[in-house]
């Protein structure tokens, strides 16, 4: 049976990720912070076959003392700050957690003797092409980083890239596009929406704040996603790879399309105000991904589109809040 690793398991796409190789036969650890995780405890009421170990991406010796304990055949390194918003607000954090913390768990994986026979994923990201140098972007496109996070994670995806070439190691990168669900942080734009409008639907508020709408997106489903992340590791040789839809649509159409699923009559600026606090320091105005290699490589292609995705997270939305 084999063995997978995963930071960062109580956040979306670990839930995601944790459901796909408990379905394949894997025995599956995750890295959690007791104190800190707040997803916890429904993670554990989800999974209780997920073996969970203390243990902090800013703590070299707990990432060397659980890889030693577990020696993993996988590891998935997606823990990190992911909020591009409090990026800004947290600039060190940022890139001690989601920078740094990658290069520890890398040497973990080289101090433990086990760089050999681990095979590693980096979740990067499409914040790394920022300020795009192309449209659409893809694996040679340039890097112009437009939040302390979007730097972080650039550091990381050169780290990993950096230790297949120095070390050998199997060290692949995803660069993935924005991906959303039913386990998306209520934090992010999506999430924000889609719960709102399902308030408002149900009559408990009456409008909700956003920040600029005019931002584009290539928003894809996370089930989606995962399965790529698993394929990468599943190669002879590491490589890097974009993961996307190549589809994009505005924030304003997010809000859109969410309103119209839920039933609402009446535009946009029926329901949402403008809030300048979520305005950001530096925005990422477009983010189109082109996936063709993932295709050909690795038979990638997602299957849920931008429609079915909005009404995913709606009826999930407006199935919770009525039980609230
Ligand atoms: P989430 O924010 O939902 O999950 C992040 C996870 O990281 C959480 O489990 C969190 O734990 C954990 N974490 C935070 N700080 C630490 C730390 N110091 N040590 C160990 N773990 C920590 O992100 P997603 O699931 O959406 O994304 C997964 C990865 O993919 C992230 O690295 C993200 O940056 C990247 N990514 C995501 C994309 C997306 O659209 N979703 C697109 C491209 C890349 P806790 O809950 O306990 O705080
Ligand atoms: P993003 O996602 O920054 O793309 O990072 P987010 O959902 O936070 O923002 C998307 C766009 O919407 C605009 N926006 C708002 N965003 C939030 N969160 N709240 C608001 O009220 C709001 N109003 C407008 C933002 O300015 C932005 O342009 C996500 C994260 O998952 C990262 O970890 C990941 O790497 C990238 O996607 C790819």
């Amino acid at each position: 049976m084999k063995k997978a690793l995963i930071t960062g398991i109580t956040g979306q796409d670990g839930h995601h990720l944790t459901k796909l190789l408990l379905d394949k036969g894997y025995e599956v650890y995750g890295i959690i912070n007791g104190q800190r995780s707040s997803r916890l405890e429904n993670f554990s009421r989800e999974f209780p076959s997920a073996n969970l170990l203390n243990g902090d991406l800013t703590d070299f010796s707990s990432l060397l003392q659980i890889v030693d304990q577990v020696g993993p055949d996988e590891i998935y390194n997606l823990g990190a700050i992911s909020f591009v918003g409090l990026s800004f607000k947290q600039p060190e954090l940022t890139a001690n957690v989601t920078g740094l913390g990658t290069l520890r768990m890398l040497e973990a994986i080289r101090k433990s003797g086990m760089q050999n026979q681990v095979r590693f994923y980096q979740a990067s990201s499409s914040e790394m092409f920022g300020k795009v140098r192309e449209t659409p972007q893809n694996e040679l496109t340039a890097f112009h980083p437009r939040s302390p996070y979007g730097v972080a994670k650039t550091f990381a995806h050169y780290t990993s890239l950096n230790y297949r070439e120095a070390y050998g190691m199997h060290s692949s990168s995803g660069i993935l596009f924005n991906h959303e669900g039913e386990y998306r942080g209520h934090e992010f734009v999506t999430r924000k929406i889609t719960s709102n409008v399902a308030k408002i639907k149900l009559g408990k508020i009456a409008k909700f704040s956003l920040g600029d709408l005019t931002p584009k997106r290539d928003w894809g489903y996370a089930g989606d996603y995962v399965e790529a992340m698993w394929l990468m590791l599943q190669q002879d040789k590491p490589d890097d790879y974009v993961i996307a839809t190549g589809q994009i649509h505005t924030v304003r159409e997010f809000v859109e399309k969410s309103l119209e699923v839920a039933g609402l009559e009446g535009g946009v600026e029926d329901y949402v105000e403008f809030d300048t606090n979520m305005v950001r320091p530096s925005e990422v105005d477009l983010l189109i991904g082109d996936a063709a290699k993932a295709k050909a490589k690795l038979g990638w292609t997602p299957k849920v589109g931008f429609d079915q995705l909005v009404q995913i997270m709606v009826e999930n939305d407006l199935n919770i809040e009525s039980k609230r």
